[in-house]
This record gives C-alpha cells, structure tokens and sequence, in this order.
C-alpha cells in the first residue's frame, strides 16, 4: 500500500486522526547505489544546458596570442589537441595524447577551444604533418560542455573550408543517457562535411562501463594509423617525461601562498561578488540537520546562509560545492611518503607555452594541495599507473606493469585491483611497499577535486537569503575491508551552524533547465523519489507563495517514495502540511521496503494513469527527479506505456508523443546517480 492523500479526502477526514486512514504499501529491498546524473530533457534553444560560465579572463601572459596555429609554429609543434571538458576527463585525455606525441617524433600541444581562435583550424594545413585531436564530452541533451560551446556553434554555422586539414576526435560520453556521445560523432562527421581528413576512426568512450580502457585501446590503434599515415614511427623513450618542475619556497611570505582559492589569491579573506566557478562564495551554515528518522542511513538537510552575498538562484537550479579533503587522509599520504605537508612549493609547467601554467593554484603547501585541489579518492586511472610503476621496485614494479599493459590479463587485473575495489592512492601506496614516488610527481598526476552538484532545494520566493540542499551520506565499505567516505558528504556533516569561518562551504549556483511552467495555472505531475524530492520542496515553496499572491495556481502532484515509512519519509510533515493548506493536490508515497514486495513511483503512477493522462491532455509540465540508473527509465517506459493504455496510440506514436513534451520543455529530467 501507498500513503496516497488527496486535498479533498483532508477536508473530509479533518476530525479523524490523520494516521490512521493511510494505507501503507509494505515491502523489502536492497538498494543498489550509483551515481550519476541528468539530462535536461526540455531544453529551451536559446540556453545551452550548461549555461555559460561567467568565468574572469585568465591572467594572460603579455606573449598571450589566440593563434593557436602562431603558437603551433612559434614552438616547432604538429600536434593540437583540443578537449571539451566539464570534469576533467576529456582534458586528461587530451594532455596524455599530447605527451605520447614525443615517442612519435612529433611534437604536441593541448589546448582549450575556449581560448583558441578556432577559424585558425583552416590554416592547420601549413604545418608540416600538421594534426588536430579533438577529445569531446557530451552533456546534457548531447550538449557541448562549456568550454567547447562557441566550437560548437562555430561548426554549425561555420561555413569553413578545412581541406587539407587533418584530424581525429575521440568522444567520452555515458551509455545510460539518451544522446550517447553526441559531441563526439557530432564533431568527427562535421569536420568531415566540412572538408577535413579523418586519419582514425572515431573513438568512443563509456563512462559507464571503464572510459579508462576504451581510450586505451582507441589510443593504442590511433598512434599506428597516425604512423603510416604520416610516416613517423616509434622513438621508443617516452616515458616518464614530467610536464611540471618544483620548486620549494623556503621563505615565501604567507600572504603570496594560496590556502584553497580556486582561483584568485586571497579570495576567501576578501571575498567580491559575482560568485561563480572560479570564485565561489563561501557561505556560511545555517542550518544543518537530519532528516531520517531511523536506520542506519543519514540525509543532510543543509541552509546555506546567501544574505549579502548577491547572490540570485530560482527553485530547480543547482549549488555547486567545493569540497575538502579529509584531514586524517592527508596525513596518512605526507607520513607515507615521508614528507613535510607545510613545504610550499610550485609547479610549474615545462612547456612554457601551454595555457595551463600550473596543475592547481600555486604557490601552496601540500596540505593545502591535497587537501583542497587534488581528487585523493577516487580510482587512479591506469596512466597514473603506468607512472607510479618507475617508483616501485621488484615485484610491486612488475605487479604495476602487468597492470597497465593493454592487455586482457593487465585489463582485468586493474579492474578487480583497483576499479572493484575501489582502492584510491592511499591504499595502493599501503598495500605497495615498495612504492616510492615524489609527492611532487604524485601532485603533478592526480586529478583535480571537482565541485560536487546538489539540486537547490528551496525556493526564494520563500527566502532569497538561504538556499537548501538535501544530501545523502555517502559511505559504504570496499571488498578490502576497508571504508569509503564520500567526500564531500562527509565533510559537510561536520558543519555546524555559526559564524565561525571554518564552517564556511564555497559554493556558486548554476542555473538550470528544471522549471516550473512559467503559466501557474498550468498542472504539475512531480516524481522524485529519495534525495529526488528536493528540487520539488523548491517547487512547492514556490507554488505555494504564488497561490498566497492570489495567482491561479493548477494541480500539484506529488510522487514520492522511500523505503521504510519510519525511517527515510523525508520532510513528511512539511508535505503533510502542503496537502492540507492544498498546494498539494495529491500526494503519493511509495514505501518500498515495508511489504514484501517492491512498491515504486512508477508504480503509483500507473495506478494514476488515467489522471496522469488527463492531465497531460490539459497541458501538464512533467518532472522526474533522482536516481538515473534505474529510476528515472522505469518511469519513463511506465510513462510510455500509459500513453498508450490510455491515450490509444502505438508505441511509436507514445515515443513520439514524448519527444514532443520534451520540446516543448514538458517533460524535464533532474536526474543524477
Ligand atoms: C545535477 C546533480 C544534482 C545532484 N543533486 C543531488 C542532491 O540533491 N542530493 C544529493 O544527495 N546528491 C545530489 N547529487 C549527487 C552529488 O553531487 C554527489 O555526487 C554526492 O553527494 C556524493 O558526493 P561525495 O563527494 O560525498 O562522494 P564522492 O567522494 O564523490 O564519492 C562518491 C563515489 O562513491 C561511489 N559510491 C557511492 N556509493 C557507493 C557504494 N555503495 N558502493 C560503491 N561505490 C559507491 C560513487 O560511484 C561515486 O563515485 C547530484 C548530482 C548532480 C550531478
Ligand atoms: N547506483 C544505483 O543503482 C542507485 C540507485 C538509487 C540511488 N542511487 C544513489 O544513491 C544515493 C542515495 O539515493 P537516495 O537516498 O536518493 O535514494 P534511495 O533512498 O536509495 O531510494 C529512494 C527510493 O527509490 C527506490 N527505488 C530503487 N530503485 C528504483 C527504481 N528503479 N525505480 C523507482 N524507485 C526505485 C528505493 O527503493 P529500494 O531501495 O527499496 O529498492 C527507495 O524506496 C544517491 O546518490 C543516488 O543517486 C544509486
Ligand atoms: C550531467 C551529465 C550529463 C551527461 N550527459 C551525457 C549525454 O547526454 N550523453 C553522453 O554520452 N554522456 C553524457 N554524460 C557523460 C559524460 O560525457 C562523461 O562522464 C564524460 O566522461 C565527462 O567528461 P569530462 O570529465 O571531460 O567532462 C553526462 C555526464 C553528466 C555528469
Ligand atoms: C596579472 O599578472 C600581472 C603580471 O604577472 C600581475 O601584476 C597582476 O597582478 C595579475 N593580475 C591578476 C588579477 O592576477
Ligand atoms: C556514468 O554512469 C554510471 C552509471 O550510471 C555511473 O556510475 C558513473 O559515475 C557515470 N559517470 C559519470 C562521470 O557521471
Ligand atoms: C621550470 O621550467 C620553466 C619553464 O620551462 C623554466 O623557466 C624554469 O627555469 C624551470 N625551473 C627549474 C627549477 O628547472
Ligand atoms: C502550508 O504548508 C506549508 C508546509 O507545511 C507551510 O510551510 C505553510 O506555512 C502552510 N501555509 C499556510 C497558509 O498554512
Ligand atoms: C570528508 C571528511 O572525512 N572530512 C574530514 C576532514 O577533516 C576533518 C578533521 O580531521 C574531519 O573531521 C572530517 O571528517
């Protein structure tokens, strides 16, 4: 049974004791977890999904020239490539294609697109064995990312003659998304219409499955094609070449040392709006308190305190945040390898005319490194590997090497090693004694730390001095026994309410997609199970200031589900409160794990379908929030099938009827996992 609450049986039931008329769905489960994320399925044209950045200009240096092709000539370079990244792995990527160049007798560089004139792509022709790599994500509804956006439309409206011009792109995407690789096959076909030379075939990587290995083995066919084709052949050196050099600062003042800006020295102590990705604000907690009732989970529900800051958001966009590494962990690392974490140093980038100087903010410490701008967590991807194997001796060397070859044994080997059980740095420099690398070296390999999204669950018609967020703990144990905490979760839960600065979280706000019809009068169908109700807490803020301003304000429906009534029915008494001042019209709640057996969204859905149905007819605005993998495509195939139980139409006309809400920004999708 559900808890299934209309307005109307509130107003008939006002006398009896509320409780005791709701009808549980009972059940048991297991939750499988992943994360992932979303897809904006209503995407009006003239904003991209990712808007914009607003990003300060880089402090160019005074030889700064947007010619890449002047810069390609000037430094005796043929190889280009470019990446369209949002998290890194493209751009990763890209710098590892950049460097293999060497072992070819060729010469590379990476560049960001953003800061290119990309028109110069014409006059790649000039170069002698002149090629342009291209390592492309796909975001959103098969968006660009960011930095590869003008590109973008650049290719599309550009009428560019690119004869002569060769290339090859290599795509990173996600399988479970819809648009699968869009900007990589997008690119590599466009550039071909457009008259340049495709010396590999495109290659493609899942983020779903190991992204890691597709590129591998792409990489690995790609450099022998790029061999015949421009007669250059294996010099053989090649590894271990450092794109960074150190130097240590004994007496560097601590003015002139950063201590976790993104960007600009100084800019937590002095602190100027607008506030975005590259100077975030660091706001202060208002509020931080659980949500779960029982069990052994915990859900955060956080107040971010945004007064003074200049700060605009509307309910459905999402905070970024950036997080902090553990403490405990980086101690752990400066002990294992032996060194003094309060050293600052810089890195700095040997190819000197590469956009990106440093791999981080520099001059810091390696606490402030470690802590603040490296990603110390995650699974090390197999180059890292191959890198860290030169600093180890014996049979951990020849464990490392086995691991990073491309072969079937070396493959399956990373993955069971590293991938399955999920062993970060920490663990390999544990359970590898032998393994000896220089920090400075292990700094210059790890991954930068990224933001982490959360769905804005408040709206600021409510108040537009706070914003909230709903967040899980993440933290599950490893086939090595040991834990893992998610880092940004776990850092976060420790956050009292307060004014002292070391409670202070750096956030910006990105906008999004995901918004209530611009005409109230319009009825809204909303499903979010778990951590996906909250941009729907947003939503009904919203909905119910609207309605006590006296607008017309259409149905509200709410599908909710949690696994046990007594324990994850988040925010229940706020909803509660909504069905009966009826800003809810309806409210399902799915229990899954309170009966034998499984009770979801969907399901409740489908027991609605010939309200939902009707209410699609009269012009509903659909939204699906939460989990990716598995949720939010249940939904969408019981979504399917009501349009065909209820509105008569086959299954080809049921697809099509939901690209059309999804046109027409009907149907949108918040979805993560
Ligand atoms: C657009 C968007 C909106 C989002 N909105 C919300 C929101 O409203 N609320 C919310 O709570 N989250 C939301 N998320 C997810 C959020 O951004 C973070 O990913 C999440 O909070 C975990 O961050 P973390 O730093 O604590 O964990 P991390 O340190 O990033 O660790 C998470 C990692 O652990 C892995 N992992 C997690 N559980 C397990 C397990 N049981 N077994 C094995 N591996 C596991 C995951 O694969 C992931 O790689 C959203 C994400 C996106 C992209
Ligand atoms: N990797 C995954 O497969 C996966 C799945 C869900 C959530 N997550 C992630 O785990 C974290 C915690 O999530 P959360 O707290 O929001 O969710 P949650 O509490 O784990 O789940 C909320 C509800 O959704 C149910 N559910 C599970 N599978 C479903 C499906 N296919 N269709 C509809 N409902 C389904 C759950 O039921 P039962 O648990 O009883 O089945 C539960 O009742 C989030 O970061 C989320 O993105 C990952
Ligand atoms: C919010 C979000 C949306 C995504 N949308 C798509 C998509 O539409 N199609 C796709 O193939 N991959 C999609 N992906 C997967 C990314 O393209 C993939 O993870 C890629 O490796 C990211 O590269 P980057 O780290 O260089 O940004 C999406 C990932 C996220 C987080
Ligand atoms: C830009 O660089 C110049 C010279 O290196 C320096 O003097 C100036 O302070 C920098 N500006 C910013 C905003 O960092
Ligand atoms: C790709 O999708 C899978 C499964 O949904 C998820 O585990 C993984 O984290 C995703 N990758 C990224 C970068 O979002
Ligand atoms: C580091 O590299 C830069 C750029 O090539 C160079 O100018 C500098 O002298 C190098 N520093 C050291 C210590 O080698
Ligand atoms: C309606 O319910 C919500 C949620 O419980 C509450 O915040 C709000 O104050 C209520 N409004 C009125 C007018 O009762
Ligand atoms: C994510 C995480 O565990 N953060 C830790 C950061 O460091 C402080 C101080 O040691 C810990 O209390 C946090 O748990």
């Amino acid at each position: 049974m559900s808890d299934d609450i209309t307005s109307a049986d509130m107003a008939e039931e006002a006398t009896a004791p509320f409780l005791s008329n709701l009808d549980f769905f009972i059940l048991s489960l297991i939750a499988g977890m992943a994360v992932y994320w979303l897809f904006f399925k209503n995407k009006q044209k003239e904003q991209p999904v990712f808007k914009k950045l607003t990003v300060s200009p880089l402090n160019r240096s005074s030889s700064y020239d947007p010619s890449f092709i002047n810069k390609m000539k000037n430094s005796g370079r043929n190889v280009v490539v470019f990446y369209g990244s949002q998290t890194g792995t493209g751009e990763e990527f890209a710098g590892r294609l950049a460097k293999d160049c060497a072992g070819y007798g060729m010469k590379g560089m990476v560049a960001d697109p953003e800061e290119c004139e990309m028109e110069d792509l014409s006059r790649l022709s000039e170069i002698e064995k002149g090629l342009a790599i291209f390592c492309m994500a796909t975001y959103g509804e098969g968006d660009p990312t960011d930095n590869a956006q003008e590109f973008y439309e650049w290719l599309q409206t550009g009428d560019v003659e690119l004869a002569g011009v060769k290339y090859a792109v290599f795509g990173l995407g996600n399988k479970t998304y819809e648009h699968y690789n869009a900007m990589g096959k997008y690119v590599d076909k466009r550039l071909e219409e457009l008259g340049a030379e495709r010396v590999f075939e495109l290659g493609m990587g899942d983020d779903d499955g190991n992204i890691e290995e597709d590129f591998v083995t792409w990489r690995e066919k790609f450099w022998p094609a790029v061999c015949e084709q421009f007669g250059v052949e294996p010099t053989g050196d090649q590894f271990n070449i450092r794109q960074y050099n150190l130097t240590v600062h004994d007496d560097l003042s601590q003015e002139k040392v950063f201590k976790g800006e993104i960007a600009r020295l100084r800019s937590f102590e002095n602190q100027r709006p607008p506030y975005d990705a590259k100077n975030p604000y660091l706001a202060p907690v208002k509020v931080n308190r659980e949500l779960h009732k029982a069990g052994d989970r915990s859900c955060m529900h956080i107040e971010f305190d945004i007064s003074g800051s200049k700060i605009r958001y509307e309910a459905g966009d999402h905070v970024a945040i950036f997080p902090k590494n553990d403490t405990a962990v980086v101690e752990k690392i400066g002990k294992r390898l032996g060194v003094d974490l309060d050293t600052v140093i810089t890195l700095t980038n040997v190819d000197d005319e590469a956009s990106k100087k440093h791999p981080f903010p520099n001059p810091c410490s390696y606490r402030t490194a470690l802590l603040h701008y490296l990603d110390i967590t995650s699974t090390p991807r197999t180059h890292i590997m191959r890198e860290l194997a030169e600093y180890a001796r014996d049979k951990d060397k020849e464990f490392l090497l086995k691991m990073c070859s491309p072969t079937p044994e070396g493959k399956s080997l990373y993955n069971e090693w590293i991938v399955k059980s999920h062993r970060t740095i920490l663990h390999i420099l544990e359970d590898l004694p032998t393994l000896e690398p220089p920090i400075d070296h292990v700094c210059e390999l790890l991954p930068r730390l990224q933001a982490r999204y959360y769905s804005i669950s408040s709206s600021p018609k409510k108040d537009p001095t706070s914003i909230h967020i709903t967040a899980v703990l993440v933290k599950y144990d490893t086939k090595t026994g040991r834990t893992i905490k998610g880092v940004t979760t776990n850092w976060l839960a420790d956050m009292k309410p307060g004014a002292d600065s070391t409670h202070r979280v750096p956030i910006y706000v990105r906008k999004s997609q995901f918004r209530l019809p611009f005409k109230s009068g319009l009825p809204v169908i909303m499903i979010g199970p778990g951590t996906g109700l909250a941009p729907f807490r947003g939503f009904l803020q919203e909905r119910h200031f609207l309605k006590t301003e006296g607008k017309p304000v259409g149905d509200t429906i709410l599908y909710f589900g949690c696994r046990k009534k007594a324990e994850d029915y988040i925010y229940e008494d706020e909803l509660r409160g909504y069905v009966e001042n009826e800003t809810l019209t309806k409210l399902h709640v799915a229990f899954s794990r309170d009966q034998d057996s499984k009770v979801y969204v969907q399901h409740l859905l489908s027991e609605n379908k010939e309200e939902t149905w009707k209410l699609l007819e009269a012009g509903a605005h659909l939204y699906v929030c939460g989990d990716a993998r598995n949720m939010a495509r249940d939904v969408h195939e019981t979504l399917l099938t009501i349009l065909q139980e209820c509105g008569q139409l086959d299954s080809i006309r049921a697809a099509d009827y939901i690209k059309k809400l999804q046109n027409k920004g009907r149907y949108s999708c918040d979805v993560w996992s």
